[in-house]
């Protein structure tokens, strides 16, 4: 008996386990820092905002430290004859050189990390992505060239049936890419400047119509999952209601996906729901 109970506890663990180990990169309630870096410059982000965290927080110190002592040694009970003096070459050469120095320390890093997003590797294929008042339309021009609108589910839409949904982040249909691989994103607009922002991958582009931006994201294997985005310029009235929800499959599933889609991209989603469906399946067969 109690060994049932126990066998029923650790199936019912792996089975929310199951349904909630597909989202990887999404808001956390009472989340405070960056979300989890799943790309190379998402990694190097993430640790050029820590050197930054540890160079502000001694620069707020010391200033911090400065005033403190000019008010407690220099308060005017006891300085009832205040100072005369207008200037100190030595200290202003030295608060010049010094924020001159610190400046040059974070440049460098800074610009080997713009170069890193701004330089696109060699690339597996490329998205298209085109920003519209208010949803979002994506081609896959290295796959047959199909093409698909992807627009937010609403609150009565949601359901967790195939995989996990979030409200304001789900859309009705997902973008599919593989992991493991180079994707080159080509971002656009069609009426008024959108960004297509993913936090987990370290990508905020913006879309300008008439003009084509180009980024780049890789997840590597192993980091495959459900990661969400929004558009990140505001937009319009709706300009709240566009979110990116992007699938991290292994390569074969996301060639079937391909297929599918170029049959029809409103319906190749079901790709997903039977890969999930049998990860699903085999997770609960590992735990009984
Ligand atoms: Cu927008």
């Amino acid at each position: 008996m109690r060994l049932k109970l126990i066998a029923g506890a650790v199936l019912a663990a792996a089975m929310t386990g199951a349904a909630s180990a597909t989202i990887v990169g999404a808001p956390v309630d009472g989340g405070l820092g960056l979300q989890e870096a799943v790309t190379p410059v998402m990694e190097n982000i993430v640790s050029f905002h820590n050197l930054l965290l540890w160079i502000i927080s001694a620069i707020c110190l010391l200033v911090l430290g400065l005033i403190l002592w000019i008010v407690v040694r220099y308060r005017a009970k006891t300085n009832p004859e205040p100072k005369k003096f207008s200037h100190n070459t030595l200290i202003e050469i030295i608060w010049t050189a010094v924020p001159v120095l610190i400046l040059i320390v974070i440049a460098v890093p800074s610009f080997r990390l713009l170069y890193f997003q701004d330089v696109i590797p060699e690339a597996d294929f490329t998205i298209k992505v085109t920003g519209n008042q208010w949803n979002w339309t994506y081609e896959y021009p290295d796959h047959g060239g199909f093409e698909f609108v992807s627009n937010m589910l609403e609150d009565d839409a949601l359901t967790s049936e195939n995989w996990e949904q979030r409200r304001l982040l789900s859309t009705d249909v997902p973008i599919v890419v593989p992991s493991g691989a180079t994707v080159r994103v080509q971002v656009t607009a069609s009426d008024v400047i959108h960004s297509w922002a993913v936090p987990a991958f370290g990508v905020k582009m913006d879309g300008i119509p008439g003009r084509l931006n180009e980024t780049w994201f890789l997840v590597p294997e192993g980091r495959e999952g459900i990661y969400f985005g929004q558009c990140s310029e505001i937009c319009g009235i709706r300009h709240a209601f566009m979110p990116i929800e992007v699938h991290v499959v292994p390569e074969d599933v996301f060639t079937a996906w391909t297929e599918a889609a170029n049959a029809d991209p409103y319906t190749a989603s079901s790709v997903l729901a039977s890969y999930y469906a049998s990860q699903r399946a085999t997770r609960v067969a590992a735990a009984q």
